[in-house]
């Protein structure tokens, strides 16, 4: 027996939830916050500093090998609401990965699905489903579930980035399979273009013809560079006049996210803009690229600088505010929710 026994001072009821707890039953009328009016969150708001990962994850790189068993060396935002979980919501995994010149994260895949945000620099590759991809500053590319990926950093340079993954959902469900894969051993970095951008990668609603094959469940682009994403959160800016841009990264053949679990946005504001007060079911992965703020989450205020990476819990109240011009990549469940009609968003200032 390790259910939970309740108790009650009628020595009937107190017999009756002895012989409750020898069954492995619990009465539900004794239970209490199981349906709340609304959620209700062990998530907090938190943010981790650019300063401390970065230090963090070079001293592991000096102390620790990548090597078969570990594989990766990945350092878990842990969310202080989680009782150490290495979680950074009740449904997202955040890290920041750290590879040395000369360094190979061997070939694996998983069933949770994966992205990288590149917070700084380049150098490294990575290979998806044998085609490389090269990662640099503002890049976003993705590793869906179950495709193998392995890391190379064939330059000079040590390289830090932002891994995102739904393992929490995935391990919810007990749903998670993993399998080692055999890694590529040639130099590939000098691949500028994978062969899902050249495919794919052309630009706004241009798709390629008569390329068959089964519809994978996810986007066919797998990377999405800075380049365009910042022309576009540019143009959209000069367009809009409110100092506010916000663009949402698709699967350029079909109307849906990039993946099945994971959404992925960027918002700029310009230096002085303060974004609407709002909220969401689901948890948000939030990372500066660039600029100086501050974001406001529930009765909690963060500053904010390049590298900081923060978690909003679902249904908490959020705003950002610049002080310099602020980039942030956001990254979040609603996929998942929006399919089982979980979904729900507030605007509190509209
Ligand atoms: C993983 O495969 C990677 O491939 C990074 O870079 C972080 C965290 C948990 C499980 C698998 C990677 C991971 C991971």
């Amino acid at each position: 027996m390790s259910t939970k026994r309740y108790t009650s001072h009628d020595p009937e009821l107190n017999s009756l939830y002895t012989q409750l707890a020898e069954h492995d039953l619990q009465p539900l009328w004794e239970m209490q916050g199981l349906l709340t009016k609304t959620p209700t969150v062990q998530t907090v708001p938190h943010r981790w500093s650019s300063t401390d990962l970065r230090r963090l994850a070079a001293r592991s790189g000096d102390l620790v090998p990548i090597d078969r068993g570990g594989d990766r060396r990945v350092l878990a935002l842990s969310n202080p609401g989680l009782a150490g979980a290495p979680y950074i919501s009740s449904t997202l995994w955040a890290a920041v990965q750290f590879l040395l010149p000369g360094e190979m994260a061997p070939a694996h895949r998983h069933t949770p699905a994966a992205l990288r945000f590149i917070l700084d620099g380049d150098g490294v590759y990575t290979v998806l489903d044998g085609d490389p991809v090269t990662m640099a500053r503002g890049d976003l590319v993705l590793t869906p579930a179950w495709s193998f990926h392995e890391h190379h950093n064939p330059g000079k340079k040590s390289m830090v980035w932002l891994d995102v993954l739904d393992l929490p959902i995935v391990a919810g469900l007990d749903a998670v399979f993993f399998e080692e894969g055999t890694s590529e051993k040639a130099d590939q970095s000098a691949a500028e273009r994978s062969t899902s951008e050249r495919l794919y990668g052309q630009g706004s609603g241009l798709v390629p013809v008569g390329v068959d094959g089964p519809q994978p469940a996810h986007s066919p682009l797998t990377v999405y560079r800075w380049a365009s994403t910042d022309q576009a959160l540019t143009r959209m800016l000069e367009q809009s006049g409110t100092g506010q841009a916000h663009l949402r990264f698709r699967d350029p053949t079909r109307d849906r996210d990039v993946m099945p679990t994971l959404r992925c946005e960027m918002r700029r504001l310009r230096a002085g803009a303060k974004s609407g007060r709002e909220r969401q079911t689901g948890s948000r992965v939030c990372a500066v690229l660039s600029g100086t703020g501050q974001a406001d989450i529930d009765d909690r205020t963060f500053p904010l600088a390049a590298g900081d990476i923060f978690v909003v819990p679902s249904w908490s109240v959020h705003r950002l505010h610049a002080d310099e011009d602020l980039d942030v990549f956001i990254t979040s469940d609603a996929p998942v929710l929006e399919k089982l009609s979980l979904y729900r968003s507030e605007a509190l200032d509209a």
